[in-house]
């Protein structure tokens, strides 16, 4: 079989189309494609290496091998284009399965923690005065003599004051000894009627054991207003220890505080035995006089609580140093 060169140089590009689109569909990445690329359409690839030999062609013929060339560059270019979308498309569907999140698999466990007993305690209580009308009020744990004592009609000589019961601070402060002048700031500030619950950090000078600890948690509440009775407070202690305990028996035993006059402590039936959890009274009227309220106008009554005692009870701790000791084998249990 003759042939001319027009028919080589034709036989030769149909061939390079053959071969290219066999090696385009086998491409499975893009940079093996663009390898194709280069080798067939590139400047120095096998297409131009073909018009490179027209030099021998007559120029009569040189534009049938011309086109030619076109239409095989143009097939190759066409099966690239159509290869290299494939090969996208196929990458992103790739990258969707693997990124997928499969929302009915079951979640990462994390061990949730809850409340300390002493914190939910607190919450309890105030969410229960807060529910009888009161605002929480709170103040700072160092005071002077003034607010932890004298404005609270404790005298002088009286053993709450002595070195061994309160820790003195070398500038003649001292850590207070309960949340009561945080009450003396209040009324000193606002005018009655006045119902407010103090939470808060107390400190005693107190030896440590089962039952005591130097720094323990009160909630004292206050109501100030004309009028006021004794009724009024025993109404409103029946109502919180009955929200707080539940529906036990429960009864007032006069008592004394220096602040408070009458005083009562109030015990509960709990477990078939009488238990004390908290202390009250009216606002002895020195206490007023001393924030400037006309005790003539205005009565007021108040009451003091441990949080440390009443979470004891209701949860039969019998050792105030477990709440302390951050031993979750312990706290798991509340
Ligand atoms: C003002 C006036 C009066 C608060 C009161 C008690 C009775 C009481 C103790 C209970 C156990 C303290 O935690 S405890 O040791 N408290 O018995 N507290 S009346 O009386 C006040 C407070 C503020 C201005």
């Amino acid at each position: 079989m003759t042939t001319t060169p027009v028919r080589d140089l034709e036989a030769q590009l149909s061939a390079l189309l053959t071969e290219a689109q066999v090696a385009i569909a086998a491409a499975d990445t893009l940079d093996a494609l663009e390898q194709f690329r280069v080798a067939y359409l590139g400047k120095k690839g096998k297409i131009s290496a073909v018009l490179g030999a027209m030099g021998k062609l007559s120029p009569e013929d040189r534009p049938q091998i011309g086109a030619k060339a076109n239409e095989v560059k143009q097939a190759v270019q066409t099966q690239l284009d159509h290869q290299r979308n494939a090969l996208q498309q196929a990458q992103i569907q790739a990258r969707l399965e693997a990124e997928t999140i499969d929302v009915t698999m079951p979640g990462q466990y994390r061990p949730q923690g809850h409340r300390h007993p002493l914190n939910s305690t607190i919450d309890k209580a105030l969410d229960i005065l807060v529910g009888l009308g009161y605002t929480v009020a709170q103040g700072p744990e160092m005071e002077s003599d003034r607010y932890n004592f004298g404005a609270l009609n404790i005298p002088a000589d009286h053993p709450a004051r002595d070195m061994a019961d309160t820790f003195y601070l070398p500038d003649g402060n001292l850590l207070r000894t309960h949340t009561s002048p945080v009450q003396i700031h209040y009324m000193e500030n606002n005018e009655p009627p006045i119902r407010i619950a103090a939470p808060g950090r107390v400190y005693r000078r107190d030896a440590v054991d089962a039952t005591h600890s130097a720094v323990f948690h009160q909630i004292e509440l206050l109501a100030v207003d004309e009028g006021l009775s004794f009724t009024d407070l025993k109404g409103t202690i029946e109502e919180f220890v009955i929200q707080m305990f539940g529906e036990v028996p429960i009864r007032f035993r006069a008592s004394y505080f220096p602040f408070t006059e009458p005083s009562a402590e109030v015990d509960v039936q709990w477990k078939g035995r009488w238990l004390e959890v908290l202390g009250c009274g009216m606002v002895d009227p020195n206490v007023l006089s001393a924030v400037g309220y006309d005790p003539e106008v205005y009565t007021g009554f108040a009451a003091g609580f441990g949080v440390e005692r009443f979470a004891m009870v209701l949860h039969q701790m019998d050792d105030i140093r477990q709440l302390y000791a951050s031993d979750l084998r312990f706290l798991r249990q509340f």
